[in-house]
């Protein structure tokens, strides 16, 4: 199961799903949602706090209709708290994401009636 709480911290603007020797936040993602490293951020846990220090997030992968967090927009499927690295508040961090490829949440299923 791991941990019940992990912090991960972004040190790369890039996007990618490469081992390239960083931690980029399409990967901090990837390691929330498989509890395991993906490159150089380490395993998600129940709940992962992603710190996402300040700068431009350019989604850069091409691919639409895909969910899970392989291609296009972000796909987080586990509990994922997002924090400003900078000053250790939420929602603190712009990030800025190609209007086409949307940030999606599927952690908190939402009942439609
Ligand atoms: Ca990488
Ligand atoms: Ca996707």
């Amino acid at each position: 199961m791991g941990l019940p709480g992990m912090t991960i911290t972004v040190d790369s603007t890039a996007d990618d799903l490469t081992d390239n020797g960083n931690c980029t936040l399409r990967e901090a993602v990837e390691a929330a949602n498989t509890k395991a490293a993906v490159d150089m951020c380490p395993a998600g846990a129940l709940t992962t706090t992603i710190m996402v220090p300040a700068g431009t997030y350019t989604l850069t992968i091409p691919g639409n209709i895909e969910n899970n967090n392989q291609t296009g927009d972000l796909d987080i499927l586990s509990n994922v708290v997002l924090m400003g690295a900078a000053s250790g508040k939420p929602s603190s961090t712009p990030i800025a994401l190609t209007a086409s490829w949307m940030c999606t949440t599927q952690a908190v299923p939402t009942s439609v009636t």
